[in-house]
């Protein structure tokens, strides 16, 4: 990786895996009408006789082989593949040649879409969902590389049996590989790509594969001579830089398999954080509090940059192998203050002083960008600094190999939040 690690903390090592439904729409439409099972089948607007134009939403397997895909005007998927209805009355036509169309129905897709996302919650500490069809999830606290093909098998399988709708999974150590891996082997695709293979992976496909390089970037790509991503992972990143400015060299990265880009949920952030796994578990109290205390520095200094105040402050421990135990003390009000993010953090960490660890976090919750916004109508003091939203382009400023465990759906349910005041309270750990 391009970005710098933090002193006392091992490599970023997380485990991302991307979900994408094969056909939706159609997965959909033969799940209340399993007859559509095994036929091409197309979901559009527009086919009806009195209708003229319209477009392909999806189509089933079967009928991308006729050529009928995506987008494409309904008038041409039906002279690639005419009506079942009415090739069965035209003698000109072949009905084994022929598929089902069926309009949009939304509504039905999205209740359908709510149920596989269920799942993935339940499966995942953080997932973000991009698409009514698509999720990335980060999974690195439940599960190693050595059993992802099978725990990304039963997520499948569980899908289908739950849902009766088939998912693609791709595993990989960033989004981009992982989306890719998705798309790599559908329909009913389970590819892993591991740490280390990355590179290899991307080298053969085309430019268009890579995150962030659409029809324009690829077609000028492709003037320079530089039509795979390995091709575009050997460029010279002057040249990419003078055609497409600071996004050539990104993409360039994004071809040599770096992205470090956070698995986050959409929406404001609700928390911040910062998460570092140990090479191997450790109960040596004095590595695990250097560690905790790098952690809460980069984070306090995060919720400055992003000028989060924050009122609750928390740390997460693993133990071998996937024990999530999470902490956290609130405080009377909103502050801005590294040294009690240390402290607290600290002191929650006692609690664990002899246990074996595996990994630990430090995050700070609660937040309150209001005073931000004073400080920025109030002078300068935020004036050059980078807005750090966390966005689906790349987080330059968070290059340190540190994980995040924000806005975690709790897969533990419940932590212990201790209260300045006394009062000791179970909440979420959100
Ligand atoms: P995709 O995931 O792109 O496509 P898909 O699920 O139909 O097929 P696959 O993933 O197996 O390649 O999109 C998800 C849904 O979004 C799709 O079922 C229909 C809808 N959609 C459109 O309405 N118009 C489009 O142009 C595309 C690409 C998708
Ligand atoms: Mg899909």
């Amino acid at each position: 990786m391009d970005g710098q690690r933090l002193p006392g903390t091992s490599r970023r090592e997380r485990v991302v895996a991307h979900v994408d439904m094969d056909c939706f729409y159609a997965a959909c439409e033969r799940r209340r009408e399993p007859a559509l099972r095994g036929e091409p089948l197309v979901v559009g607007m527009g086919y009806e006789p009195d209708e003229s134009h319209g477009a392909v939403a999806t189509a089933s397997y079967e009928a991308r082989e006729y050529g009928v895909e995506s987008a494409m005007p309904i008038s041409e998927a039906l002279d690639l593949l005419p009506r079942n209805v009415e090739a069965a009355e035209a003698p000109d036509l072949d009905i084994s040649d022929a598929g089902f169309y069926r309009p949009v129905d939304l509504d039905y897709y999205e209740s359908v879409a709510g149920e596989v996302k269920t799942i993935l919650q339940e499966t995942a500490e953080t997932v973000r969902e991009v698409s009514i069809d698509e999720a990335y999830l980060d999974v690195t606290d439940v599960v190693e590389w050595d059993g992802a093909r099978e725990w990304a098998a039963t997520l499948k399988d569980r899908i289908e049996a739950s849902v009766g709708v088939v998912a693609s999974v791709g595993l990989a150590p960033t989004m981009s590989a992982a989306k890719v891996a998705s798309d790599y082997d559908k329909p009913d695709g389970l590819v892993v790509v591991e740490p280390g293979e990355v590179r290899e992976f991307f080298a053969p496909l085309p430019v268009e594969d890579v995150h962030g390089v659409g029809p324009v970037t690829a077609r000028e790509l492709a003037t320079m001579g530089i039509e795979t991503a390995g091709e575009l992972a050997d460029a010279d990143p002057e040249l990419l830089a003078d055609a497409f400015g600071e996004r050539g060299r990104e993409i360039r990265r994004f071809a040599r398999g770096e992205d470090d880009r956070d698995v986050t949920p959409k929406g404001d952030p609700k928390s911040l954080s910062r998460e570092s796994a140990f090479t191997e578990a450790t109960d040596d109290g004095e590595t695990v509090r250097r560690r905790v205390r790098t952690l809460a520095e980069a984070v306090a200094d995060r919720a400055q940059r992003q000028e989060a105040r924050y009122q609750t402050i928390g740390i997460k421990v693993v133990t071998p192998p996937f024990e999530r135990n999470t902490r956290a003390r609130s405080l009377p009000g909103p502050v801005e203050d590294p040294e009690l993010v240390e402290s607290v953090a600290l002191d929650l960490l006692e609690e664990f002083a002899e246990t074996e660890i595996r990994k630990v976090g430090v995050r700070v919750s609660n937040l309150d960008f209001s005073a931000g916004q004073q400080a920025s109508l109030d002078g300068f003091e935020s004036a050059g600094e980078e807005s750090a939203e966390p966005t689906d382009s790349p987080d330059t400023e968070g290059q340190t190999d540190l994980g995040t465990f924000d806005g975690s759906t709790a897969a533990d349910g419940a932590t212990r939040l201790d209260t300045m005041n006394g009062q000791t309270t179970l909440d979420e750990f959100r």
